[in-house]
C-alpha cells in the first residue's frame, strides 16, 4: 500500500526568491500531481534583479540526502539543476549510479536569466563527460547548447547540429531550447531530437515579458513528472512545453524584473 503515489526528485540549488531552481521544480511537481523530493546541492541569495551570493553544500551532507531518499522513497524519475562545480557534479554522478532513481532529466544549468553564472567554467568538461552520458533527457537552452557542443549557434541547422553533438556525448533525448531574445520575434522554437532519431520543432507564440525566471527548471521538472506518471518521452516533452508556455502567458506580478512564472495557470 505504502509508496504508491508517484514520487520524483530534484537535485538542485535553492533560489531564495522562489522563482527558479529547487523551488520552481517543487512548484511544478505539485502542479503536475507528483510528490517532489529535493536533494539540495547549493543555495543562492537573490531576487528578481539578480543573484548576490551563492554557496555549495558539503558533499557528505549531499550523500546523506541521497541515502535517506533511497532508504525510504520510491523515486520513479529524477532531474538535476544547479550543480555549481566539478566536485558537486562528480558527487551527484556517484550517488545517482549507486541507487535506482529511474530516468534522469538533466537541465545543464549554467547561467540565470539575470546573467549570473551558476556553473564554473572549469566544470563544463565534467558536465559533458560525466553527467551528460547519464541523461535520459537533456534540456539545454541556446547558450548551454553552445557551451556543451562547443560551437556557435546562429541558425536552425546549427541548433540541429548542436543537438546531434550532445546526443553523441551520450544523452539519449535532447531538447535544445530556442532563444528568447527580442520583442519582435513571433515564436519561440525548441528543437527535439529523440533516441529513435526522430526529430521535430516545438513552437509556441513568443510572449514579451521579463517574468521568465525558472522556465528551464519548470520545463525539465514537468518532463520528469510526466515520465514518473508513465508518459513516453515525446509526450512528456510536449506536455512540458505547453505547461511552461501557459505559465509564461499568464504572468503574475511578483518582483520588479525577472520574476517567476505562473505555475497555477495550466489546468489539466
Ligand atoms: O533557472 C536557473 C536556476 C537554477 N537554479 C537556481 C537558480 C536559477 C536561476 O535563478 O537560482 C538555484
Amino acid at each position: 500500500m505504502a509508496n504508491e503515489f508517484p514520487q520524483v526528485m530534484t537535485i538542485a540549488g535553492s533560489d531564495s526568491d522562489g522563482s527558479a531552481g529547487m523551488q520552481a521544480d517543487l512548484y511544478t511537481f505539485f502542479a503536475r500531481k507528483v510528490h517532489g523530493a529535493a536533494v539540495m546541492t547549493a543555495a543562492v541569495a537573490g531576487n528578481s534583479y539578480g543573484i548576490h551570493a551563492s554557496i555549495a553544500l558539503p558533499t557528505d551532507f549531499i550523500d546523506q540526502e541521497f541515502a535517506d531518499l533511497a532508504d525510504d522513497y520510491h523515486i520513479l524519475a529524477a532531474k538535476t539543476g544547479m550543480l555549481a562545480d566539478s566536485t558537486l557534479i562528480r558527487n551527484v554522478v556517484k550517488n545517482y549510479k549507486k541507487y535506482d532513481f529511474g530516468p534522469l532529466v538533466v537541465d545543464p544549468v549554467i547561467m540565470t536569466k539575470h546573467g549570473a553564472q551558476l556553473l564554473e567554467e572549469s566544470a563544463f568538461a565534467t558536465l559533458r563527460e560525466e553527467l551528460v552520458p547519464l541523461a535520459t533527457v537533456i534540456t539545454p537552452n541556446f547558450f548551454e547548447a553552445e557551451k556543451l557542443a562547443e560551437m556557435k549557434i546562429t541558425s536552425d541547422a546549427d541548433m540541429e547540429a548542436a543537438a546531434r553533438k550532445i546526443k553523441a556525448m551520450g544523452a539519449r533525448n535532447v531538447v535544445v531550447k530556442g532563444q528568447h531574445h527580442d520583442s519582435t520575434q513571433a515564436e519561440v522554437r525548441d528543437f527535439v531530437l529523440l533516441e529513435s532519431g526522430k526529430s521535430f520543432w516545438l513552437t509556441e507564440t513568443y510572449i514579451d515579458t521579463d517574468r521568465v525566471n525558472g522556465t528551464g527548471d519548470s520545463l525539465s521538472a514537468c518532463i520528469t513528472a510526466e515520465i514518473a506518471k508513465g508518459s513516453d518521452i515525446e509526450s512528456a516533452i510536449r506536455a512540458a512545453k505547453k505547461f511552461v508556455h501557459v505559465a509564461i502567458a499568464n504572468e503574475i506580478q511578483v518582483g520588479h524584473k525577472f520574476g517567476p512564472i505562473n505555475h497555477w495557470a495550466y489546468q489539466n
